[in-house]
């Protein structure tokens, strides 16, 4: 790649244009959007199993209802995104054989369990409530297939994200015994909810790259802040309390319009679920490898039905 290329590849992106598939792009950054959007899609698909626990188990018809579309559209994101990342030349076999061997990432979010109910008002809320965060500049992304997929992507986020807290209103409108069991699930979920924006910004390999890029557009720390200062306030409304200590109104901060000073994330923790050995990593991948293997007389079925007809048109 000669440097006119690069210089050229970049004041495309400084002029906002977007790149489209068959466009000319460094290596890099395919390999970046590569990874970034297949850890998206895997999330995605490996995330539907948290809550897919409780879905026999809903307190109600009307919440089942809710919960089942709510898994059902991470699903539909899951391929959206797998249909993205192939416009970049990888196959979803490929994506998957990765995720598989452990050699692609997920979120380190959905390597935590869901006992209880509460749990699902609490992935709406703080986890869907992350994932916007994280994913609202992402519709500006330069990549375009990326960019677009994010449009509908966080609208359907945005409906999570009220469901799970409709649920944290109901629990914390109930008994005792009910807004105690949203407080415990708060206090497992909060510190993971905030790993998900990824490590600090001077450990984050990939970020200043990615931010000239345009992929990303603000930093992790820059989004867990936006995240936490969302979010309190929102807590309090619950009635229910964030399991930070150190958590300080500070009139100072974001240059004078104030924000939360916290506590600090527990990095040891983070890596080692990032690392496959965190309480369900074992699990997650259990599951897709059966779902995978399971599918393959689908996969098959489809293939050989595809040829047949191809074949019959060419007659
Ligand atoms: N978990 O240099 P950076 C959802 C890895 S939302 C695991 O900062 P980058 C919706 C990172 O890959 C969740 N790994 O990396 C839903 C890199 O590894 P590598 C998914 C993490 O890419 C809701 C290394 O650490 N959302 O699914 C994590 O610039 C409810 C260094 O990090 C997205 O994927 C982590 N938390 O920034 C579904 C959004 N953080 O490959 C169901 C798109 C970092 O060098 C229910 N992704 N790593 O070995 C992004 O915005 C970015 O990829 C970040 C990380 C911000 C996640």
């Amino acid at each position: 790649e000669t440097e006119e290329f690069l210089a050229k590849f970049q004041a495309r992106i400084d002029r906002e244009e977007k790149i489209e598939p068959n466009d000319a792009m460094p290596n890099g950054y395919r390999k970046t959007l590569v990874r970034q959007i297949g850890q998206h899609a895997h999330s995605e698909i490996v995330g539907m199993l948290p809550e897919g626990n409780w879905i026999t188990r809903a307190p109600s018809l009307r919440r089942k209802a809710a919960l089942l579309a709510k898994v059902q559209d991470e699903g539909g994101h899951g391929l959206y995104l797998y249909s993205a990342a192939e416009t970049l030349g990888v196959t979803r076999e490929q994506m998957t054989e990765e995720l598989l061997s452990g050699k692609a990432k997920y979120s380190s979010i959905f390597n935590y369990p869901t006992p209880t109910w509460a749990d699902i008002g609490t992935i709406g809320w703080l986890v869907d409530g992350a994932a916007i965060m994280n994913q609202i500049p992402l519709c500006r992304c330069s990549y375009g297939p990326y960019a677009r997929a994010m449009i509908r992507v966080c609208k359907e986020e945005s409906f999570h994200q009220r469901q799970g807290y409709e649920i944290l209103i109901s629990l914390c409108n109930g008994t005792e015994e009910q807004k105690q069991m949203a407080q415990d699930s708060i206090n497992r979920w909060w510190w993971p909810s905030l790993m998900m924006f990824g490590p600090h910004d001077a450990e984050s390999s990939h970020s200043e790259q990615s931010m000239k890029w345009k992929i990303k557009r603000f930093s992790n720390d820059e989004l867990r802040q936006k995240f936490i200062d969302a979010t309190v306030p929102q807590a309090e409304y619950l009635g229910l309390t964030v399991p930070d200590p150190e958590l300080k109104w500070n009139p100072e901060k974001n240059g004078g319009k104030g924000g939360y000073d916290h506590g600090e994330i527990d990095w040891d923790e983070f890596w080692r679920v990032v690392k496959g050995h965190g309480k369900m990593n074992r699990d997650r991948i259990k599951d897709r490898k059966k779902a995978w293997d399971d599918g393959a007389w689908v996969r098959e079925a489809a293939l050989a039905h595809a040829e047949k007809r191809a074949a019959r048109q060419t007659q």
